[in-house]
């Protein structure tokens, strides 16, 4: 088993060692960045500082000097976005510091997005996601979006304050089969079981799977409204989404 002594980047350990506590979430993270290379470690800790410029100038420098772009976007920012997000979750950092550290993300992504597109690796699915009606809170929607870009996945993002008509005309557009809405306010919360209602209306309710998340939201009333599915955090958009893909590629036999 890995030890924290296996990171050299002083800065990563030193960030595992003080805020990340679960055993399991510690455990692995010491063996992701025990195995992650110095140089990747050094885009992580700069992500993870929220030095927006440092991760620019670094991941340009990586690219340059022939680093895989997944690697880059694996190893460099998505693991650090999981130290991020724990810090978050268990309150070591607010709102204005995640936003540094999605804006040190989208900075090396900025760079690396073009070349995985171009590069034909195929989407792992479609999502659209959006804030629903009368909302207009749009962080934490926005940080599940990066995390699904930076995992494959393929995102339209309607925006805050979306109708039930815009949500179905974009998965109807786009063919999407996966949909996820955020709400953040108890009074707009009704309104992403309005939007289920429209798609059961409209007779479509089977092609697509829903997820639904924001903070005053609970798996009992995911389940209350007919949703396939609920994600407390950005980690678990992401692994609620693969999930739902799989459920509907067996689906689909
Ligand atoms: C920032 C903020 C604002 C900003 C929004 C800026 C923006 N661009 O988003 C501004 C100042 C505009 C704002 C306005 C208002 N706000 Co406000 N706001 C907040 C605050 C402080 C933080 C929200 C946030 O960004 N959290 C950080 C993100 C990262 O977390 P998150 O959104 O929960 O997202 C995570 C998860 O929930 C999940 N997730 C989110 N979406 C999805 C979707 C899916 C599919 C999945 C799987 C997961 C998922 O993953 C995300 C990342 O980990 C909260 C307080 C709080 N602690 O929540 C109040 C809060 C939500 N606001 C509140 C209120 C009352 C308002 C206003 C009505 C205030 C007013 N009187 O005008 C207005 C409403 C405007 C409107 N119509 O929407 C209340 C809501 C109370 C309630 N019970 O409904 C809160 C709780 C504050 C409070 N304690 O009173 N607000």
């Amino acid at each position: 088993m890995a030890s924290i002594n296996d990171i050299s980047n002083e800065f990563v350990r030193n960030e595992i060692d003080e805020y990340i506590k679960e055993p399991d979430e510690r455990e692995g993270l010491i063996a992701t960045y025990a195995a992650i290379s110095s140089r990747m470690q050094s885009i992580g800790a700069a992500l993870v500082d929220g030095q927006n410029k440092t991760v620019d100038a670094l991941t340009v420098e990586a690219l340059a000097d022939g680093v895989p772009a997944l690697e880059i976007m694996d190893d460099g920012l998505i693991a650090a976005m999981r130290i991020v997000g724990i810090k978050f979750r268990e309150n070591f950092i607010y709102v204005p510091e995640v936003l540094s550290c999605a804006r040190a993300m989208k900075a090396g992504m900025a760079h690396i997005e073009p070349i995985l597109s171009a590069s034909g690796i195929k989407p792992l699915a479609k999502v659209v996601m959006g804030t629903v009606k009368g909302d207009l809170h749009d962080i934490g929607k926005n940080l599940c979006i990066m995390m699904l870009r930076g995992t494959g996945f393929e995102v339209i993002d309607l925006g805050v304050d979306t109708s039930a008509d815009e949500f179905l005309a974009a998965v109807e557009e786009h063919e999407a089969r996966l949909m996820g809405m955020s709400a953040l306010l108890t009074t707009t919360m009704p309104n992403m079981a309005v939007t289920i209602e429209a798609f059961i209306d409209e007779g479509i309710r089977d092609d697509v799977k829903i997820m639904v998340g924001g903070a005053p939201v609970s798996q009992e009333f995911a389940d209350d409204m007919g949703a396939d599915g609920y994600g407390k955090d950005a980690m678990e958009c992401v692994a609620l989404a693969k999930r739902l893909v799989k459920e509907d590629a067996a689906q689909e036999g």
